[in-house]
């Protein structure tokens, strides 16, 4: 297994899925899906599956030949980073789906909850051992966190949204667990969401995600972001909630600050966190240089020492062409060098 060099670099999870895989155009022509959106997919059910590992395949090939440190399945297998998780357990009705606002507002079909909601089997363990097979770096896998799917439901069973999370974070848990035992080296939660709806994430959000987290021995994560900025154009000056992570049992902390231009103040509040710090620009298919990408990261050195990022983007690249994903993946890793080459042997 390799080890990790001084300021690793990072997807937050997904990278390009191939446009012979999924209809790309559909895809970012509609809002996310929160239940399944099999039409989406190009290959006929009975190779999807071999379809899909083989687009894993590609993927993980890619972050390594750009010469990223951590390596993700590229969550080529996922409709988009919810609804494969959330859509796999029971206590919900598909084929009767809910409704739910989106971050923007905009309505969306949900999985309608009309019973206790629990993990029938493992979800994810599967494409897990699989990235764990074709890569001898050290890998994340990543789940969809309790309180963001408790805001993609449209909750018909339970007195609150908060009594649904809490059951999501359970969910969860289990998930992580058995992620940590078949050898995932980081396991992180998304929780979007918590940015977009910051009171009820302090209500109980932010329980939800600790109760997601109890117990659990490994390396995690939790990413946070404005969006996809494929979908959500517009970026607030500044987080509406993050310090209140500083108390989380989380161990990293991913965000956005390349597209925001965030003021890195806030990083002073999670002082005892490594930080994903979100470097690459995904609103734009140009491909960042990397003395761009380096004054980016130098510019969290004030707030953090070096040894506690990860180099990253702002959020997943799952609606990117391709040629630019491999293009930011690599002015990122070149950052990463650039960087540590600053710093000598000795840091
Ligand atoms: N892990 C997810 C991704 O990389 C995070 C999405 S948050 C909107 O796409």
């Amino acid at each position: 297994m390799k080890s990790l060099p001084l300021l690793p670099t990072s997807l937050v999870g997904s990278y390009a899925q191939p446009d012979w895989l999924i209809d790309r155009a559909r895809l970012a022509g509609r809002f996310p899906p929160r239940v399944r959106a099999r039409e989406l997919w190009r290959i006929p059910p009975e190779r999807l599956a071999q379809a899909q590992d083989d687009a894993t395949e590609l993927a993980i090939r890619a972050q390594e030949r750009a010469g990223l440190d951590i390596i993700t399945d590229g969550e080529i297998r996922r409709e988009s980073y919810s609804n494969h998780f959330a859509t796999a357990l029971d206590g919900i009705d598909l084929d009767n789906p809910g409704t739910a606002l989106d971050r923007s507002g905009h309505p969306n079909p949900v999985p309608r909850i009309t019973g206790p909601i629990r993990r029938p089997r493992p979800i994810e363990v599967g494409d897990l051992r699989f990235l764990r097979e074709h890569t001898d770096h050290l890998i994340k896998m990543t789940v969809p966190g309790p309180f963001t799917m408790s805001q993609q439901a449209q909750n018909d069973h339970y007195p609150d949204a908060e009594a649904a999370a809490m059951d999501y974070a359970a969910a969860v848990n289990a998930e992580i667990r058995d992620l940590f035992a078949a050898g995932a080296d980081i396991v992180q939660i998304d929780e979007p969401y918590m940015q977009a709806r910051p009171e009820p994430a302090r209500a109980y959000g932010l329980a939800a995600l600790n109760a997601a987290l109890d117990g659990v021995v490994g390396t995690t994560a939790v990413h946070i972001c404005f969006g996809y900025a494929a979908i959500i154009h517009e970026r607030p000056e500044a987080y509406s909630f993050l310090p209140e992570l500083a108390g989380c049992p989380v161990e990293q902390v991913s965000i956005e600050t390349a597209q925001s231009g965030l003021d890195l103040g806030v990083l002073s509040d999670l002082k005892d966190k490594t930080v994903i710090l979100g470097v690459i620009d995904l609103s734009t298919p140009d491909v960042e240089p990397v003395e761009l990408v380096a004054e980016r990261v130098r510019r969290a050195f004030d707030r953090i020492p070096p040894d506690r990022i990860v180099i990253a983007t702002d959020c997943g690249m799952k609606y990117l062409p391709r040629e630019s994903a491999e293009g930011k993946m690599r002015a990122m890793a070149g950052a990463a060098r650039l960087l540590r080459g600053e710093f000598g042997p000795t840091m």
